[in-house]
């Protein structure tokens, strides 16, 4: 894995606004457990999480344009948008990257991480806020053909790039961390072999720790989305 960045910032202060149910957010607390970057973390909890009297920070206000999460401050400066933050965090901040030292593995790292975002993401995010049956079970057929699809990557090696967990990993944690709840609501395709062995191995890592859910954070998950199927069916 390569050291070069372009400044050694290490000595700034890294910030961190997210929230546990954010899939956003957590490839941004993955990759900042994994490479081990001391940082503050500022709960900043989505709109439908939010607690009437919760109080936007004004910083988070000013610097992310969407005012979405997750949101990462590094010495003066922020950044919004989670793949982005993955780049600048490698640029900004030296040692324990989670990019490959040659230019070639980076395009292919950048290259899975958007395949994962776009395969992935949709049809994940598709099943907890599906409420028609129908939908549910096209959205469970889409994230079992994506799981497949990546399962193949895994053939050459045990990590999705090369051979060592890459920002590819960050990008796909927040499926591994919800799964047990995605399986509550309806995901019950089994996992192709080599991605439950690459999950497995993915629990081993440092940057798990900090991002698995808790078996109360995954009942609050269920739960949520259990009562929004629940209204949205009763208005319909
Ligand atoms: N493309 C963004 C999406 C971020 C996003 O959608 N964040 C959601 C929470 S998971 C958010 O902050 N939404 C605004 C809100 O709920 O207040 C990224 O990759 O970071």
């Amino acid at each position: 894995m390569s050291t070069d960045t372009d400044t050694d910032t290490n000595t700034e202060t890294v910030s961190f606004y997210g929230h546990w149910i954010c899939p956003f957010a957590t490839r941004v607390a993955f990759a900042l457990a994994q490479r081990g970057i001391e940082h503050n973390v500022v709960n900043v909890p989505p709109l439908a999480v939010r607690g009437p009297d919760f109080v936007l920070p004004s910083e988070f206000i000013t610097n992310s344009p969407r005012l979405e999460i997750p949101m990462l401050r590094i010495g003066p400066d922020y950044l919004a948008d989670s793949m982005p933050i993955l780049e600048w965090m490698e640029q900004r901040i030296a040692g324990s990257s989670l990019m490959p030292s040659d230019d070639n593995g980076r395009a292919e790292v950048r290259q899975r991480m958007a395949q994962i975002d776009q395969l992935v993401f949709r049809p994940m995010i598709g099943i907890y806020y599906g409420h028609h049956p129908e939908r549910i079970a096209q959205s469970c057929a889409a994230l079992s053909a994506a799981l497949a699809e990546i399962g193949q990557w895994l053939h050459q090696s045990d990590w999705l790039v090369g051979s060592e967990p890459t920002l590819a990993e960050a990008v796909l944690m927040p499926l591994y961390v919800r799964l047990d709840g995605l399986r509550a609501l309806g995901f019950t395709d089994p996992l192709p072999l080599a991605i439950e062995q690459h999950r497995q191995r993915c629990t081993e890592l440092n940057g798990w720790a900090a991002v698995q859910w808790t078996p109360d954070e995954t009942t609050e998950f269920v739960g949520r989305f259990t009562a929004y199927r629940r209204k949205q069916n009763a208005s319909t």
